[in-house]
């Protein structure tokens, strides 16, 4: 097996170790939330006031898209237990919309009403370990109405320690914004973002509009096998954006999408079943990945089924089956279109590109960068016979019409 074995371990541990921390403080939660880590699920909420529309509850249902406002643009946010319990982190996520627009805080015992902590912005919140029965976050200068999504607080283990107060969630939100081709990610540098914090998933997430998840890690929706048939961490819909997000094990489907889509910066630790697929129905859809990587796919990272046009660039790909496959024997066929530039490649691996050329597909691969492949073994650009029923079987391999690109394009390092 090709895939990373400290993944599920690491998790593992994390989950120990809060359980040896909250100890006897906090036998009211139930094993889903210690596996998720964060406490605030489960728990309750209030605050001095709430804008038209939202709510307390919204800052703990580990949902980025649902939020509470305060009546102003001040005010304090609670998170609450029935006995008392163990906190030594809190992370405060905004919603991508309203990013950035929390200044100054403070962070209070409510037993006690001690300042545990002060700061400016969003972000993670480290802390001297308390036990306490409520946790109050207090915004006292804003530069407009804050959206508070999340208020998520840990005993210790899994929440993040480096960097506490730098607000990690409010600045990569502000610059990639508008159109991806002039993105911040250009050439793949192929470092790894450092969580800012980590979201058990227990269901498909589904989005619209745009998701920005600051770097937090989503993981855990299955067991991180290779099972058909398992369910996608985020399901997004026709002109949805999934920006800024790490998705660790138990990846499940990963990333699916339901017609046009764009990822921006979306990494995969351990690919699951298959890192992102592309359904939908439409010839005119596009699916564009930029920025990211995967790494651990024991077989395929992307996965188109569905019709339209395929584009992954500045991309960075480890130890993998397939990069990129037109499906071989999907019941509904298509001419399909995949363009692959600026890939950083490393060894082992198969393939770069699978196409079925008797179905009309076609490829366009430029500026690869292949490392620690120095006999060539992974494939660039295979072509196949597609089929509607049965297995595909491969018909070539190499430039042709079918498969857009020049050796010249690939650099071995
Ligand atoms: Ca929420």
């Amino acid at each position: 097996m090709r895939r990373a074995p400290a993944r599920r371990p690491l998790a593992a541990l994390a989950t120990l170790a809060m359980a040896a921390t909250i100890g006897v403080t906090a036998m009211s939660m139930s094993a889903a939330q210690a596996a998720a880590g964060n406490l605030s699920l489960g728990a309750g909420a209030d605050g001095s006031s709430k804008a038209s529309g939202t709510s307390y509850g919204n800052v703990k249902d580990g949902s980025l898209s649902t939020y509470w406002s305060p009546s102003g643009s001040t005010g304090t946010i609670s998170i609450k237990w029935g006995s008392a319990t163990t906190v030594s982190s809190a992370s405060i996520v905004e919603t991508s919309g309203a990013s950035g627009r929390i200044g100054s805080w403070k962070l209070i015992n409510a037993d006690s009403g001690s300042v545990l902590k002060t700061g400016n912005g969003a972000g993670v919140i480290s802390f001297s370990s308390t036990s306490l029965k409520k946790l109050t976050f207090e915004i006292t200068s804003a530069s407009s109405t804050p959206q508070v999504a999340e208020f998520e607080t840990y005993a210790g283990g899994t929440a993040p320690t480096s960097s506490p107060t730098s607000s990690p969630t409010s600045s990569p939100t502000s610059s990639p914004t508008s159109s991806p081709t002039s993105s911040p990610t250009a050439p793949p540098s192929g470092s790894w973002p450092s969580a800012t914090g980590t979201k058990k998933v227990s269901s498909t997430i589904n989005v619209s509009g745009t998701l920005d998840g600051g770097y937090v890690r989503y993981y855990g929706i299955s067991s991180g096998d290779q099972n058909e048939s398992q369910p996608p961490i985020f399901q997004l819909s026709d002109g949805a954006t999934l920006k800024n997000v790490i998705i660790g094990t138990g990846a499940g489907d990963g990333v699916h999408c339901t017609g046009t889509c764009t990822l921006v910066n979306v990494w995969w630790e351990d690919v699951g079943e298959d890192a992102a697929t592309l359904k939908g129905s439409s010839s005119s859809q596009v699916m564009t990945v930029n920025g990211g990587g995967a790494k651990g796919a024991s077989d395929k990272v992307f996965q188109h089924n569905g019709p339209g046009k395929f584009v992954i660039k500045n991309f960075t790909v480890t130890d993998f089956g397939k990069l990129y496959r037109s499906c071989g024997n999907c019941s509904k066929q298509y001419a399909r279109t995949v363009v692959v530039d600026n890939i950083k490649v490393t060894a082992p691996g198969k393939s770069l590109v699978g196409i079925n050329s008797n179905l009309g597909d076609k490829a366009t691969i430029t500026n690869v960068t292949i490392y620690n492949d120095s006999s060539k073994k992974i494939s660039i650009c295979d072509e196949y016979k597609g089929v509607t029923s049965g297995e595909p079987s491969k018909i070539g391999s190499g430039p042709s019409s079918a498969c857009g690109y020049s050796t010249s394009s690939i650099t071995y390092k």
